[in-house]
């Protein structure tokens, strides 16, 4: 009975999703520059206990062992980033041979196992020297970015099925540019809102030179992290937060990618703190230009409430101040790290983007996932996909075109500004032997996928 609700259709793509820089180690192996993690990471109280991606999970080295974890889960695709500072170290100019063989050979051994690997071209770690010379604050570091798009085509298109150009520029701009709370830890409102210009920039533009030399079945993407925003009560206030909150984080770069035009309320909403001179003529069309599909990636709903400034805790507090803060409702069950557990909210995103976006392609959820201590019994992360699968096939059923899934993550990881103590895995990973244990949940996904068409 449970099977007949939750079936999904023959053909569904399964699959997990990881990050360069949070499994691979190796920083500085095989000629592999620095990237602004490797910085930032350094800079004390940037990452909790000092911690860093030098090791992680080892996967530069481990791989083969991780791709027969997928081959056991049965997943038939696979996500995951390529470090650009490993293909072009310096940002620019030259190319790094060794840098491409690693990935080569990951995806040549992917294919052969019948997993179809799905390349997200930027997961957050920037070269260094691009940064020294202003990073996304700079318009040609989108210039840069396409560039690199090429080299990693020409490297690897003959084996990589679908290419996702960034993950959730969100983060990238307003976490790393405003709150700080990311590499390069900028706190800039200038700044952050000409990063989030030019990562779309950077996107149309590798948009456009992958679309010159792809295969017609090859298809070119974009993930983005969406939060649908709720008031947290229904005061005029809140339901005001809630649109700035809803701007900030999704529309802000969902009407540029899906409608071609910047989202009416920027102006008015950021007008104080910039003059938005980094826009130029005919940047909306490049932006713009249609998806061939949209990743998804959904971990929670935003609760908005208004809130004076000097009320944010300060390590949130961002340079914008758009008097706004999140809160979790009362008695709202959460994560293990205190994320409130709201699979309703993917089915909302879902419709909502439905309603909103006439020319909206296919929907991949490229991420999504629940975080705790590392527990194998993790009971909590099997009630977390049951729900959020369910709410995904609803919006299925409701007309949402998704057409396949991946779990962030294959592995535990480095959790960014939290470290190691955050665990997403469906695999446990042991940082002082490298030893991979699958989780329950492991093994609840794999019967999970076996069961379907
Ligand atoms: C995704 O971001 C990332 O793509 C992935 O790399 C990451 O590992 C995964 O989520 C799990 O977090 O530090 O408590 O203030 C999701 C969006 C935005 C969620 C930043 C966490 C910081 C929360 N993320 N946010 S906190």
């Amino acid at each position: 009975m449970t099977q007949e609700r939750t079936a999904f259709p023959t053909g569904f793509v399964w699959g997990t999703a990881t990050a360069a820089y949070q499994i691979e180690g190796a920083v500085d192996v095989d000629g592999r520059g620095p990237s602004i993690w490797d910085t930032f990471c350094r800079v004390p109280g940037a990452v909790a206990r000092g911690e860093s991606g030098e090791h992680a999970c080892d996967h530069y080295h481990r791989w083969r062992e991780d791709v027969d974890l997928m081959d056991r889960l049965g997943t038939g695709a696979y996500r995951f980033s390529l470090a650009w500072p490993r293909i072009v170290p310096d940002g620019d100019g030259r190319v790094n041979r060794r840098g491409l063989d690693f990935y080569r050979r990951l995806a040549d051994t992917l294919c052969e196992r019948g997993i179809e690997p799905y390349v997200t071209l930027y997961h957050w770690d920037l070269p260094q020297a691009l940064e020294d010379r202003g990073g996304w604050r700079e318009r040609d570091t989108a210039e840069r970015f396409a560039d690199y798009a090429e080299i990693a085509y020409e490297a690897l298109g003959d084996m990589v099925s679908h290419w996702i150009t960034l993950n959730e520029p969100y983060c990238s701009s307003i976490v790393g540019y405003a709150e700080g709370r990311h590499a390069p830890g900028a706190r800039e409102g200038h700044g952050a809102l000409a990063a989030a210009h030019h990562l779309l920039l950077g996107h149309g533009l590798a948009t456009a030179r992958l679309r010159e030399r792809a295969r017609p079945d090859q298809r070119v993407g974009i993930t983005l992290n969406m939060s649908p925003t709720v008031p947290a009560t229904g005061s005029a206030a809140d339901a005001e937060a809630a649109r700035k909150m809803d701007l900030l984080v999704n529309r802000q770069f969902t009407d540029p990618l899906l409608l071609g035009a910047y989202a009416s309320d920027m102006l008015e909403t950021f007008g104080a703190i910039s003059d938005f001179s980094f826009r130029h003529e005919g940047d909306l069309k490049v932006i713009g230009a249609p998806l061939d599909f949209l990743g998804v990636n959904y971990y929670y709903r935003i609760h908005a409430a208004a809130a004076p400034y000097e009320q944010a805790d300060p390590a949130l507090r961002s340079a914008f101040d758009l008097g706004v803060r999140s809160v979790t409702p009362d008695g709202a069950a959460t994560s293990g790290l205190g994320w409130p557990m709201e699979p309703q909210g993917l089915h909302q995103t879902l419709l909502g983007l439905t309603r909103r976006y006439p020319a909206l392609p296919p929907i991949f959820i490229t991420e999504n996932g629940y975080g705790d201590d590392g527990t194998l019994d993790d009971t909590g992360r099997v009630d977390f996909l049951r729900d959020h699968l369910a709410a995904i096939r609803a919006a299925m059923t409701d007309g949402v075109d998704v057409r396949g899934y991946f779990c962030w993550s294959l592995l535990d990881n480095f959790e960014w500004a939290r470290g190691y103590d955050a665990r997403f895995g469906l695999v446990h990973v042991d940082y002082e032997t490298q030893a991979r244990t699958e989780k329950a949940s492991f093994h609840w996904l794999r019967e999970f996928i076996g069961i379907q068409g």
